[in-house]
């Protein structure tokens, strides 16, 4: 991509409020205690805990030296001060792992147990001046208190604060706090804005200033919190062109700007269309992890990812399994990136399903994730429930329930599921893509030896059945995507002549044969390769099982984005597949 630089501001002010909201970013050094072992429910001292050490936020703990791997609860407390009294302000946490309590000046503002979402709470009323926050974190994994992470999830739970932590305060009791940003006629610009707002009583009717990019601002009636207008000058998001522009509503001596791009995905003849033209998804899976920083990603680590991602000629991500932070769909709007983004799951059960507690909390950490991400142009597919068993009813239900949850947010958004379950699955029915996971020659009963050309065969085989049992199944044209396949390699363990198992030669080899087969199968409209960095997952505190060194080695890159032999095969296989 021909980008000298990112523009950093942009993406740190990606939906800037100006004047109206008094934001405060908490991200730095916090006072901190560790409680190896013990729960949020162990620790009888909260609020008022006393602090033995120092922590950073962003940051996960369990990355560090000092409590490496280990478990238990954070306890962190700092100071902020506000220059005005305010009616209320937002607590805003762009993830964490697994639950949390929060204390303001101590007293109580909420909980939270949606590890990875981008979640808010309210404080209430607050004086001008000097302010204390208490927050205990709790990374213990339990099948009781964690009900969206089990142990035996393949990722590792980090335990902290994945990303940014800021207060945002109202300077009225009602104010505008949101645009969003909808496409509604891409050819020709047109947008619809819907005002959103904090506090109680709110205007459905109201002449705001509009202005795009800076223009001169001109009044605009809003009806029911909504108004259509053709964006001047627009020119279309895309990833060969991410343009994008920004919008600022003003109304009540208040304003908020909210960059958005203009685009439309859809489908048509079982390909996925973006802008009305097909587009093939070459792209990878990538987990929020990193060697040293954990889910904790910098900003310069993500665009780093960005970038090697468009040198190897990707044009897509599925965010494996979890909310994306909103400093990482910024990049992906810069770069144009298509985003999968999923809510969190993973080959949840039958047992699962039948629990409301469950099905609740998938409901509410999808609905936040579609809510968060609707300004971020790079999101086009919203997904939930990797690999579910998607044999039970049960499932069918709580799928089509979160499938209506994405839709009731009005994202635009393809709605779907990764499935590995499709000589069984009832749950395809209402997604937009059926996406499936798949392994052949690696997990499933073909043969691993063999020559290339017997490997190829055994690839083909395996994804022309699965793609025939689906149009059998549902017997529509709707686009096919393989959302996994790969095979794994230890960075640096090389076999040249045997080619053998978990050798970068046989990665490369393998990852060479696999894309030659799905390219050549008209039938499949695109893929996410797994994975695109090796990523860190059971350890002796989460529960050991079949990863060396506690690592999913099926990236293309290891944790520390070292590339594999089979970076350059992915490389020469995607930027020479011709467009469809
Ligand atoms: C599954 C799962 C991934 C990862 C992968 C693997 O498809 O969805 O999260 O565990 O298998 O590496 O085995």
């Amino acid at each position: 991509m021909n980008r000298t630089t990112v523009s950093l501001a942009v993406l740190c002010a990606a939906t800037m409020r100006l004047a109206a909201m008094e934001t405060t970013s908490l991200d730095g050094l916090w006072d901190f205690r560790f409680e190896k072992g013990a729960t949020l429910e162990d620790i009888a001292a909260l609020p008022a805990f006393e602090a033995n050490d120092k922590m950073t936020v962003p940051g996960c703990w369990d990355t560090l030296s000092k409590f490496y791997n280990e478990r238990g609860t954070g306890c962190y407390r700092r100071s902020f001060a506000l220059s005005a009294d305010t009616p209320n302000a937002f607590l805003v946490v762009d993830g964490m792992g697994l639950r949390a309590r929060f204390w303001v000046d101590g007293r109580e503002i909420g909980f939270c147990n949606m590890p990875w979402s981008r979640f808010e709470l309210k404080t209430g009323p607050l004086s001008k001046g000097d302010h204390e926050i208490v927050a205990a974190v709790d990374s213990v994994v339990s099948d009781t208190k964690t009900k969206l992470f089990y142990n035996y999830y393949d990722f590792y739970p980090y335990g902290g604060f994945y990303h940014g932590v800021r207060l945002e305060a109202q300077q009225k009791p009602v104010e505008l706090r949101r645009v969003v940003v909808r496409t509604r006629d891409y050819e020709k610009g047109l947008v619809e804005l819907e005002a959103e707002f904090a506090g109680d009583g709110a205007p459905g009717d109201f002449e705001a200033l509009v202005s795009f990019d800076g223009a001169a601002a001109r009044p605009v009636a809003f009806k029911a919190r909504r108004a259509s207008m053709n964006v001047p000058k627009f020119r279309l998001w895309s990833p060969e062109s991410p343009n994008l522009h920004v919008v600022s509503v003003a109304y009540d001596g208040l304003a908020a700007k909210t960059r958005f791009g203009i685009r439309t995905i859809g489908t048509a003849d079982g390909r996925v269309t973006l802008n009305g033209r097909p587009i093939y998804l070459k792209g990878v899976n990538r987990h929020e992890s990193h060697g040293e920083f954990g889910a904790a990603t910098p900003l310069q680590l993500m665009c780093d990812d960005l970038q090697n991602l468009k040198g190897i000629g990707g044009n897509f991500i599925r965010g494996s399994h979890y909310s994306q932070c909103d400093d990482f769909l910024s990049l992906c709007d810069e770069f144009g990136v298509l985003v999968w983004e999923e809510s969190l799951g993973w080959q949840n059960t039958d047992k699962q399903f039948k629990d409301p507690e469950f099905c609740d909390l998938q409901a509410e950490q999808t609905r936040l994730m579609a809510r968060n991400s609707i300004n971020h142009p790079c999101v086009v597919i919203s997904g939930f429930l990797n690999e579910a068993y998607s044999q039970h009813e049960s499932c069918r239900r709580l799928v089509d329930r979160l499938i209506e949850t994405i839709r009731a947010e009005d994202t635009g958004h393809l709605v779907t599921f990764a499935c590995n379950n499709w000589p069984k699955d009832i749950c395809h029915a209402n997604t937009d893509i059926i996406a499936y996971n798949t392994y052949p020659c690696w997990y499933h009963d073909e043969p691993k030896e063999g020559t290339s050309d017997e490997i190829g065969a055994n690839v083909r085989s395996c994804h022309e059945r699965i793609v025939k049992k689906f149009r059998e199944r549902y017997g529509d044209r709707r686009p096919i995507i393989v959302s996994e396949t790969g095979i794994k390699a230890e960075y640096g363990a090389h076999d040249p002549r045997g080619k053998s198992q978990y050798s970068e030669d046989f990665q490369a080899e393998y990852t060479r044969i696999m894309l030659k087969e799905i390219f050549d199968m008209d039938e499949i409209a695109g893929i996410a390769i797994w994975q695109f960095t090796d990523s860190k997952t059971y350890t002796r505190t989460v529960g050991m099982r079949n990863r060396t060194f506690g690592v999913n080695n099926g990236g293309l890159y290891d944790v520390y984005r070292r590339p594999k032999l089979a970076a350059a095969a992915v490389r020469e296989m995607f930027t020479n597949k011709a467009e469809p």
